[in-house]
C-alpha cells in the first residue's frame, strides 16, 4: 500500500511552502517528519501552521522516466526570452502574447494557468488559484530541504506526460532564483537560467493545452489526482 503525503505551510492565509512525497507504510514516519520541519523550516520565516495530510492511494502508479534535460547558454534576460521565443515559435504558437501572459502575471497563484495554446484563452476554472499538479513523486527524493531543479525536474515530467498538454513555461516564486525553464515530450526540459531578474518575488507557470474542449476535465484530473513516480536514475 502506497501513501500520498502533502504538506502546505501557512501563515494566516498566505501560502509558506508545500511539498508531498509517495511512500510506502514504512517510509511514512519519516516522511512526515521531514515534511514537517521543511515547513516550519522555511526561509521566507516560521510559519504559523503546518498541516500534514496522509491519503492512501487508491489509483495505480504510473512510473515514468524524467524528461532529458538540456541547459543552452544564457547570459541575460534579454537571452532567456529568446529562447523561450523560439522554443514557442517552434512549435508554431504566438510567443508574443505568451510570453505577456508569462511575465505580466501580477498576483501570486498557487498554480498554473491553463493556457489554450491555439485560442490563446485560459481554461483554469479558477483564475486566482490556477490548475495544480500534485500527487507525484521522485526517485531518489529524501523529502530533506527544497531541491529546486529536482522538483520541477519531477513536475514537469509528470505533465509533460500528460497527453493534452504541450508545453510548459515555469518561473520560481522565490525572489533569488532566477534559473526557470520551457518543458515539452518533444524538446525535453531546456533549463533557463536568467530567466528573471533577481528579487522579483513574482514567478508563474504556463501549462500550454491543445485537445477538444471535452478533455480539459480529463486533463485536470490527471494533473491533480493521477499518482506519478519519476524516476531520475
Ligand atoms: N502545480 C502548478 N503550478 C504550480 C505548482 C504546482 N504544483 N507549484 C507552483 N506552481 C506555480 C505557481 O504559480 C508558482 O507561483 C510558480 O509555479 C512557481 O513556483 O532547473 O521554484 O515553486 O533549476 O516557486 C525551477 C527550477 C524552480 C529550475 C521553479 O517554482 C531549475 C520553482 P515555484
Ligand atoms: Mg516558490
Amino acid at each position: 500500500m502506497l501513501y500520498s503525503i502533502k504538506m502546505r505551510a501557512e501563515n494566516g492565509s498566505r501560502h509558506i511552502s508545500g511539498a508531498e512525497r509517495i511512500v510506502e507504510r514504512h517510509e511514512m514516519s519519516q516522511a512526515m517528519d521531514a515534511l514537517t520541519r521543511r515547513g516550519m523550516e522555511h526561509p521566507n520565516g516560521p510559519a504559523e501552521t503546518v498541516t500534514v495530510t496522509v491519503r492512501p492511494v487508491t489509483r495505480p502508479l504510473v512510473t515514468i522516466q524524467a524528461l532529458p534535460v538540456s541547459e543552452p547558454r544564457v547570459r541575460n534576460l534579454e537571452e532567456a526570452r529568446q529562447v523561450l521565443d523560439a522554443e514557442l515559435c517552434a512549435m508554431g504558437l504566438q510567443s508574443g502574447p505568451v510570453l505577456s501572459l508569462l511575465y505580466g502575471l501580477r498576483e501570486p497563484m498557487r498554480g498554473a494557468v491553463l493556457l489554450d495554446a491555439d485560442s490563446l484563452r485560459r481554461l483554469e476554472p479558477d483564475q486566482r488559484r490556477g490548475v495544480r499538479a500534485t500527487c507525484m513523486d521522485y526517485t531518489g527524493n529524501s523529502g530533506a530541504g527544497k531541491n529546486h531543479f529536482k522538483e520541477a525536474l519531477c513536475l514537469s515530467s509528470k505533465v509533460a506526460h500528460c497527453p493534452q498538454i504541450i508545453g510548459e513555461l515555469c518561473i520560481s516564486d522565490d525572489p533569488d532564483y532566477t534559473t526557470g525553464y520551457f518543458a515539452s515530450r518533444d524538446r525535453g526540459y531546456v533549463r533557463i537560467h536568467h530567466i528573471k531578474k533577481c528579487g522579483m518575488h513574482l514567478g508563474g507557470r504556463i501549462f500550454l493545452f491543445r485537445g477538444s474542449p471535452e478533455s480539459v476535465q480529463q486533463c485536470m484530473d490527471y494533473l491533480e489526482n493521477q499518482p506519478v513516480m519519476v524516476c531520475m536514475e
